[in-house]
């Protein structure tokens, strides 16, 4: 026990008023400490699970905003993802401290408020709590490493580039639903065994397509956490690693990897995702914790930032109707799979600094448009609407609504007087 739980213990108060210790939490553990947190800080948490293990244990997610249970037009959605490789722990204790360091800075701390106004924070600390129970403490190893079933979850997404046979597995599937379900624009997870920060495209068909169309953007987005990182910018060689140079790299060019989970966010969910890798040792010794935890601390804040830059906004007809499914797409950085606006009509463009032509198109119809983003843009992304001029019948149908609307109305008034 050491002076803190000594004190929490005599004072008789939850521990959740004290802070969190650093050791391991097994799968029971983290649930409590997100119910708890959860209930201290309920305002600005919502705390839900998306699914369950094989061996039945909840995927549980905690949200961080200002309303943190659903959606709100303009405010983006970002995620970080734990633990994905069961023997990969030092991502999931971090999770619980930045849930920590967060909810305790809300109305403290100027730019943490501003973010957590700002933004729609999900934690996942675990996305395979079965592998973790079946870890062991080892630097290197394997033991752990796949789901209850012996699928390795990072290999286990549909494939853009290639056909991936193994069957979807529960965490898998219950991730899918999520992504689909949520409209994130920015994610990472966190894995272990290397120090670098890994950017898309994991896995390709050909010669040099491993370099995505947003290949500056997510090679500024490695770099930012590089650089923040207290040493993975310096390039740090762990076992069976190479040094990566200023701690980035692309991930097929590091080795492919087929059915990954950051291709498929980035292709098919429409959300930015790199992978980091946080430790040389896969599973160290908790006394390593509080060094990790201060090695992340700023890049784990940086990070969430970058959610905001770019353009954003919503794409209209000309009766002011939110057009779903419209392609949003900047000239000469076309996705696999053309990015569409959600079911608010909205679109988020994750851009650097520059000018650019947004391209928006829907039922045949396309309008553009120059963005200028500049550099000052902080906390919010530009924001910029579209109109679009559809063909005669869809705007028709909005009309003969709001035309057999007015005649119901009508009929009332006439009936009714
Ligand atoms: C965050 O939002 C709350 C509620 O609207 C508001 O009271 C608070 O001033 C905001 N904080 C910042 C830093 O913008
Ligand atoms: C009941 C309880 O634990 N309340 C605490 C929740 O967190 C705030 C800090 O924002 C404390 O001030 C409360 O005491
Ligand atoms: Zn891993």
């Amino acid at each position: 026990m050491n002076w803190v739980a000594t004190c929490c213990f005599f004072l008789g108060v939850t521990t959740v008023l004290c802070s969190l210790d650093f050791t391991y939490h097994d799968n029971k553990a983290v649930e409590n400490y997100l119910k708890a947190i959860n209930k201290n800080y309920s305002s600005i948490t919502y705390l839900h699970s998306i699914g369950a293990s094989v061996a039945g244990n909840q995927l549980w997610v905690l949200v961080i905003g200002l309303h943190p249970s659903h959606h709100m037009i303009g405010i983006p959605e970002m995620k970080y993802v734990a633990n994905m490789h069961g023997n990969e722990v030092v991502g999931r204790e971090l999770m619980l401290h930045l849930i920590e360091y967060l909810v305790t800075s809300y109305k403290t701390d100027m730019v943490i408020s501003q973010l957590i106004n700002n933004t729609r924070i999900h934690i996942m600390p675990s996305m395979n709590p079965d592998g973790f129970d079946a870890s062991v403490q080892d630097c290197y190893g394997i033991i752990g490493r796949t789901n209850k079933n012996g699928y390795d979850l990072n290999r286990n997404f549909p494939d853009a580039f290639d056909l991936n046979p193994n069957p979807i597995q529960p965490e898998t599937r219950a991730v899918m639903d999520w992504i689909n379900n949520e409209n994130f624009v920015l994610s990472a997870n966190f894995h272990g065994g290397a120090v670098v920060a890994s950017y898309p495209y994991d896995n390709a068909n050909s010669e040099n397509n491993e370099i995505s169309p947003d290949n500056d953007f997510f090679k500024n987005l490695a770099t930012l956490y590089a650089t923040n990182h207290a040493n993975m910018h310096q390039g740090v060689q762990c076992l069976n690693t190479a040094i990566f140079p200023n701690g980035i790299t692309n991930g097929y060019l590091w080795y492919p990897v087929r059915g990954g989970m950051q291709d498929y966010n980035y292709i098919y969910g429409q959300c930015f995702e790199i992978t980091i890798e946080l430790s040389c040792c896969k599973y160290p010794d908790a006394s390593m914790l509080s060094e990790f935890w201060s090695e992340n601390k700023v890049a784990l804040i940086e990070y969430i930032k970058q959610v905001h830059k770019g353009v954003k906004g919503q794409v209209f007809d000309l009766l002011g109707y939110p057009i779903p499914n419209a392609i949003v797409e900047v000239k000469d950085r076309n996705h696999i799979k053309p990015y569409k606006t959600n079911s608010n009509g909205e679109y988020y463009l994750l851009l650097l600094p520059g000018v650019y032509t947004v391209i928006v198109s829907a039922s045949g119809v396309s309008t553009l448009q120059t963005v200028n983003i500049k550099e000052s843009q902080n906390l919010y992304a530009m924001k910029q609407d579209f109109l679009l001029h559809l063909p005669t019948s869809s705007v028709n149908s909005h009309l003969q609504i709001c035309t057999l609307l007015s005649f119901l109305s009508t009929i009332l008034v006439i009936f009714c007087t």
